[in-house]
């Protein structure tokens, strides 16, 4: 008869959770920033719901835990879609131009919704001590005391959300209504990018939310550069078997190549769509896949590899390629490479566009 195996005797059991890791994160970002007497937060580029929301839940978070500290949120570039104007005027969220800033060794920068050296930003200088994101597209992490960096979430507001809920902040209808909107505006589409957790945020958010607030944010007045930019890009859509490219020329706010992007992949021929434009001296681009596993971001960081910059998610993705002067005539060339690029990437056969619609009829004003 042999006996079984005896475990050896190895003493204590290790813990298997250090106190580092079982602590909430919340608190850890709280010790982390409690040295500092002043706290500013920044975001990406032209920041979206979501960077607006995660900057305001953070603010929140501080104020009500480190009580007297001031919390300075930041722009970079402009506010441009109308609902995120609307969402900084009624909310209201107060923002400063992150170059007017003053960022001393007193100051902790809070990095949300992007990740140092994405080419996200117009600057690097400020380095942040806290970085809180869920894109996919990495960045360099060096230095950073704080890293909340989880990619299977739809939206940064939903980890800001956790943080409220973990330090019991009182979350008031106006921030409840932005970090719904911030997850929300990240979420939409289908198939949705998002976790059970940002679904759980949205449910408590809700019952908290302004609803009135919420509806004026979603809905807000349109520009006529809007309509304009439309006319434009189904004017100059062309097809290339399961891709829809949208011209939008130049355009006066770069978020509406986004708008145009996801205009065009509801199309029912298509499961690509990409969208371009010119603002600011740069040609701006929006891919998106209509199916999930599309890995956008990776398939937009290689069409640009060399030219510019881009990142993002699995079905969605942006980018920008600064264009040589003179201006008129790199935007050809450019756009070649790029569409010879993305056939290959997707496997479509090399070929000329035809065009999504014939000219329009018009008639004049009844
Ligand atoms: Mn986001």
């Amino acid at each position: 008869m042999t006996a079984d195996p005896q475990p050896p005797d190895s003493g204590p059991e290790p813990d298997p959770e250090p106190d580092l890791v079982r602590r909430n994160r919340s608190d850890r970002l709280l010790d982390v920033l409690a040295p500092f007497p002043r706290v500013v937060a920044v975001s990406h580029i032209n920041p979206d719901p979501d960077s607006l929301a995660s900057m305001l839940g953070i603010r929140a978070l501080i104020e009500s835990t480190q009580p007297g500290k001031p919390v300075i949120l930041t722009v970079d570039g402009m506010i441009a879609r109308s609902e995120n104007r609307a969402m900084v005027d009624l909310i209201p969220i107060p923002l400063q131009p992150v170059e007017s800033v003053n960022i001393d060794a007193g100051t902790a920068v809070v990095m949300v919704d992007t990740q140092p050296h994405t080419g996200r930003r117009y600057s690097e200088a400020a380095k942040p001590q806290v970085v809180i994101d869920h894109h996919e597209t990495g960045g360099v992490l060096e230095g950073a005391l704080f890293t909340d960096i989880r990619t299977h979430l739809g939206a940064t507001s939903t980890m800001v959300t956790g943080y409220l809920l973990e330090q019991r902040v009182m979350v008031p209808p106006a921030l409840a209504t932005a970090l719904l909107y911030g997850i929300e505006s990240e979420t939409t589409g289908y198939p949705r990018e998002s976790s059970s957790l940002d679904d759980g945020a949205l449910i408590w958010l809700f019952p908290r939310a302004d609803k009135d607030l919420l509806a004026r944010i979603r809905n807000p007045k349109l520009p006529q550069s809007h309509f304009a930019t439309f006319q434009n890009a189904l004017a100059n859509a062309f097809l290339y078997d399961k891709l829809i490219f949208g011209w939008c020329g130049e355009v006066v706010q770069p978020d509406i190549i986004a708008e145009i992007a996801d205009f065009f992949i509801r199309f029912d021929q298509v499961d690509w769509s990409l969208a371009a434009g010119v603002f600011d001296g740069q040609l701006k681009l929006s891919l998106r896949a209509s199916r999930l596993g599309g890995q956008a971001g990776d398939v937009l960081q290689a069409v640009v590899n060399g030219m510019g910059n881009a990142g993002g998610h699995d079905k969605r993705a942006g980018g920008a390629v600064p264009l040589p002067v003179p201006r008129d005539a790199s935007i050809g060339p450019a756009l070649r490479i790029i569409r010879h690029r993305l056939l290959e990437k997707l496997g479509i056969d090399e070929q000329h566009g035809r065009r999504l619609l014939c000219d329009c009829p018009v008639i004049p004003a009844p």
